[in-house]
């Protein structure tokens, strides 16, 4: 059995969807290619999809290039709905990422092209819409070396670029300047080769090339570049032969006798309501009736199985390592699961995290139950939506990446739930980092009511580095369950610090520890539970980081806007008064191109005013870029009951005095 697991990725509009269908026609596995426009694709099924003629969801098909079967996975390109391109990328085997031949390398292509680099995920490079108008294949090809990575390599030349007629030549080994480029671009990740060609540039053969090409691509170090257009079929045999022939197709025929292992990264409801939890499979095989350990520590029992398998998913008596399939009864299990033995950890996020909240009303005060229950479930499909409810004000809030994610969020809970919602406008969501050390501890007796002792310690970590636990603890002095207990506590504490924001890039380390461990032979209520732990450890944990004290920072965005070059002096103003910094200024023939940074908050504001300042003209991109620490007032949030500052207790024991180190 071979294998490739493969995603689609791009920018908005970039022709994803599109290509799914071309291949897939191409592979025989529909009779006509469906269109986007037209609202007949395989992968953009649902309602809002073929109304907006978006792609809002991830969605998996299949089709065969000859005994390979691929799994493709089609995701979304809106910036809004980037936490659906997150959940598909730990199931990965290689990546199509496609640019636009007419729109070129935009923010959302370079967040992704980062990510995928980072990951070590192989990708091949599909420069779309030849066909378009505007289209210009050789400074697309530039900006990708430039902006993207320098380790590519165009495998053909574009020809006749903005006519019905585009298409791409292949090079081949008679093409000595294609040969010196390939011989220049693997000799950089291979000393012997660099070797042979320093000694004797003409030597080196073609196959060899082609081969170390392959083995370079497939281990993600290099990216071989496409031409094509996915309306008109053009590129796409060049493409087609690439992914077998360029990235890393498995033969897992050998895993499926292993240990059950597997990632589910996506969870739908069936008709019946039933979830239905889409799973890789890395080792093992599993079979209707099985039981599967899900997460750390939950359990569930498949009660049927559909696998992917050149066309839509059919129902199998199995799924084994290498396939992707939809398993139902899995009761419990949740987006990000992994089911049987877990793999090593990989962080926690690869992109930056949702930067804005809002909140959600129901148009009937008394659908407010209903509306809690249907956003819980919402948020169960897409974590990142991460229900909160503000208990002082009786609200209910979610994170949200920009505006479009609020319309789908409304017309979703009009459609499957018969709620109607309005919105509050939205906030930035701000985190929160230590600014420096300090340290807490509670011993056991005298005022703890506990009966466990925590000493901990709060540091600052790197940039993008969220929460990390380690223990200074003589090796053994503590039962992991309690450390774990701590830990737990710890990271939960942690989702609201001393102005309410998520603390992150920060180290706690469990400095102290004491417990009273159960009598010789049985349990006695006098002897420590995980409970006590879970308890002192906020008690503990508030006073280490109000005294390591904490900076509120807020998210920033790199942003291009394009403009015509007479509405410059409208346009500037306005990013000036959203506290937009303008770093770049091109002018290209009578357009001006602005790069810059501004905050979060500001894009939507920016985006609604383009059109009035540049006649319709103006193009507004922008992506994450990092947080900046928030200068003048700073933003509190109102926190939710989970936190220790409102309890009781925390309070009674602050009056007290808590005992310091
Ligand atoms: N001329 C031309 N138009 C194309 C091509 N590929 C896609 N389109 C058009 O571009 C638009 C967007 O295509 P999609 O396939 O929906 O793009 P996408 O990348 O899936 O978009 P999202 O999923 O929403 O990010 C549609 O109107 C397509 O018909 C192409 O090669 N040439
Ligand atoms: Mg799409």
């Amino acid at each position: 059995m071979r294998t490739l697991n493969l995603g689609i990725l791009a920018h908005v509009d970039a022709g994803k969807t599109t290509l799914t269908e071309r291949l897939l026609y191409a592979a025989g596995v529909i009779d006509e290619v469906g269109s986007v426009d037209e609202g007949s694709t395989q992968t953009d099924t649902l309602v809002l999809e073929r109304r907006r003629g978006i792609t809002i969801k991830s969605a998996v098909t299949s089709f065969g290039i000859g005994d390979v079967t691929v799994n493709l996975i089609d995701t979304p390109g809106h910036p809004d709905f980037i936490a659906e391109v997150e959940r598909v990328l730990g199931v990965l085997d290689g990546a199509v990422l496609v640019v636009s031949a007419v729109e070129g390398v935009q923010a959302q292509t370079r967040v992704l092209m980062r990510t995928l680099r980072r990951l070590g995920i192989p990708t091949l490079i599909f420069v779309n819409k030849l066909d378009r108008a505007g289209a210009d294949g050789r400074r697309v090809l530039r900006a990708v070396a430039d902006r993207l990575t320098p380790a590519v390599i165009a495998l053909g030349a574009p020809r006749g670029e903005g006519t019905r007629g585009a298409d791409c030549v292949p090079y081949g080994e008679a093409d000595r300047a294609f040969l010196a480029r390939l011989a220049e671009l693997v000799a950089d990740h291979d000393d012997e080769l660099l070797a042979e060609y320093l000694g004797d540039e003409a030597r080196l053969r073609y196959g060899r090339l082609v081969t170390a090409l392959a083995a370079q691509a497939r281990r993600g170090l290099v990216h071989p570049v496409f031409f094509g257009s996915a309306i008109t079929g053009a590129g796409l045999a060049q493409l087609t032969a690439g992914l077998t022939e360029l990235l890393p197709v498995a033969d897992t025929k050998a895993e499926a006798d292993g240990p059950v292992s597997a990632a589910v990264f996506k969870v739908e409801r069936g008709p019946a309501g039933e979830k239905i939890a889409y799973a890789r499979m890395f080792s093992g095989t599993l079979r209707p009736r099985d039981r599967v350990r899900i997460g750390r520590d939950k359990q569930g029992r498949v009660t049927a199985i559909r696998v992917f398998d050149r066309g839509g998913a059919g129902q199998a008596a199995d799924i084994a390592a290498g396939q992707i399939g939809k398993l139902w009864g899995l009761t419990d299990v949740r987006i990000g699961d992994e089911l049987g033995v877990p793999r090593a950890a990989s962080p926690e996020h690869h992109f930056a995290p949702p930067s804005l909240e809002t909140v959600v009303a129901p148009a009937r005060p008394a659908d407010k139950g209903a509306l809690h229950a249907a956003l819980t479930q919402l948020a169960e499909q897409d974590p990142l939506i991460n229900l909160r409810q503000d208990d002082v004000r009786a609200e209910l809030l979610v994170s949200l990446y920009g505006e479009v994610q609020k319309e789908v969020i409304q017309a979703t809970l009009a459609d499957e739930f018969g709620l109607a919602v309005g919105f509050r406008q939205s906030t930035t969501i701000c985190v929160e980092r230590p600014a420096g050390t300090g340290a807490a501890a509670e011993l056991m007796g005298g005022a703890n009511p506990f009966r466990a002792a925590v000493g901990l310690r709060i540091d600052p970590a790197p940039a993008g580095s969220g929460v990390s636990f380690g223990l200074e603890i003589e090796p053994g002095a503590l039962p992991p369950a309690f450390a774990r207990a701590v830990e737990e506590a710890a990271r939960q504490t942690l989702t609201q610090g001393i102005f309410g924001w998520q603390v992150t890039d920060v180290s706690v380390t469990l400095t102290d520890s004491g417990y009273t461990p159960p009598p010789p032979y049985g349990w006695s209520k006098w002897s420590s539970s995980a409970g006590d732990f879970r308890s002192l450890t906020p008690l503990v944990l508030m006073p280490a980081l109000s005294r390591a004290r904490t900076q509120v920072y807020e998210p920033l965005h790199r942003f291009t806007i394009e403009v015509p070059s007479d509405t410059l002096g409208a346009v500037l103003p306005a990013l000036a008064r959203l506290l937009a910094v303008p770093l770049t200024q091109t002018v290209r023939g009578s357009l001006c191109v602005v790069d810059g940074e501004m905050p979060a908050a500001a894009v939507h504001r920016m985006r609604s005013l383009l059109p009035g300042l540049t006649r319709g003209e103006g193009v507004l991109e922008s992506a994450f870029d990092h947080y900046e620490r928030v200068r003048g007032e700073i933003p509190v949030r109102a926190r939710s009951d989970r936190n220790p500052l409102n309890r009781k207790e925390y309070l009674l024991r602050v009056a007290r005095g808590v005992s310091g180190l």
